[in-house]
């Protein structure tokens, strides 16, 4: 962080369904007699893990707004799409082409973290038909766009969260089935096999999304997956992930279910 470039891919998870707190905010400034498109942006650096994503995360407190996306690009949803980010996010894509001035963001309302949780999403690739937006502590606002999609078979990070809100859905005023959806094996390690997060948590003991050493095992994980991991799950099956990640990454473009977001 701080010096060189992080190239993320930005995942287009479409609004199914907003969540009661988000309803009214939402129907003021997009009509539901306009027809536009709204997702919720997360950035990955693993796209060939989209298979296996079970909800979408954001910070309860972190502040996020609906940003008008001008995706000229975009193959499908023509001009009337809509993003959930972070303005700062929001400000970078402004600067990459996605606004239709150079430079200017166009913001239609400010929303918190917290507003959003339970709304209902399509996760691109996703095995899962629909998957819920859930609140994640240890999400940053300075990072990405402040969204993160979650895959729990292969972040330690998105698992150990997922574990704790299953655990603790009334304290975290969510519903348990929004963080029980099946944890689907897509990649296949050497040394943790085909649910390489799951296995590296429980080994490791860690017991909570705030335990210091996830950030060892997100290094784990992140070498496993990347260099030895191959694909058991999807159109790739049987290949290298190191192969793989791009391919995923293209079919994703090129469907504009996700454009690249650098910063
Ligand atoms: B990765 P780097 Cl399966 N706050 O995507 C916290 N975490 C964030 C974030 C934010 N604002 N924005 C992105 N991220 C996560 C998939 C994944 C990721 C897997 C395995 C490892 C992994 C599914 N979640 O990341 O600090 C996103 O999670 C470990 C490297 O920019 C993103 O990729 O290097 C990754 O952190 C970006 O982290």
């Amino acid at each position: 962080e701080g010096v060189g470039i992080q190239d993320y891919t930005a995942i287009k998870m479409k609004v199914l369904n907003w969540s009661d707190a988000a309803t009214n905010t939402i129907q003021k400034v997009l009509p539901s007699n306009t027809e536009a498109n709204v997702y919720f942006l997360a950035a990955t650096l693993r796209p060939e893990t989209m298979y296996g994503q079970t909800c979408c995360f954001v910070g309860p407190k972190i502040k996020y707004g609906l940003f008008k996306l001008h995706d000229a690009s975009a193959k499908t949803g023509s001009d009337n799409e809509y993003v959930v980010c972070t303005e700062r996010a929001a400000r970078n894509l402004s600067f990459q082409g996605y606004s239709a001035v150079w430079g200017e963001v166009q913001k239609l309302v400010e929303l918190t973290g917290a507003d959003v949780v339970g709304t209902l999403l399509d996760a691109p690739l996703s095995v899962h038909k629909s998957v819920r937006v859930l609140p994640m502590e240890s999400a940053q606002a300075s990072k990405g766009t402040g969204v993160v999609t979650c895959v729990p078979s292969d972040s330690p990070d998105d698992y150990a969260t997922v574990t704790e809100l299953a655990k603790k859905a009334d304290y975290y005023g969510i519903q348990k089935d929004w963080a029980t959806l099946e944890v689907i094996p897509i990649i296949e390690t050497p040394n943790y096999g085909k649910l390489t997060a799951p296995a590296l948590v429980e080994k490791m003991k860690i017991v909570s999304p705030k335990d210091p050493k996830l950030a060892e095992a997100k290094n784990i994980a992140y070498k496993e997956g990347f260099y030895y991991g191959n694909m058991i799950y999807g159109e790739f099956s049987g290949r290298p992930v190191q192969q793989v990640k791009d391919l995923v990454k293209q079919k994703l473009l090129d469907s504009a279910l996700a454009f690249p977001y650098a910063e």
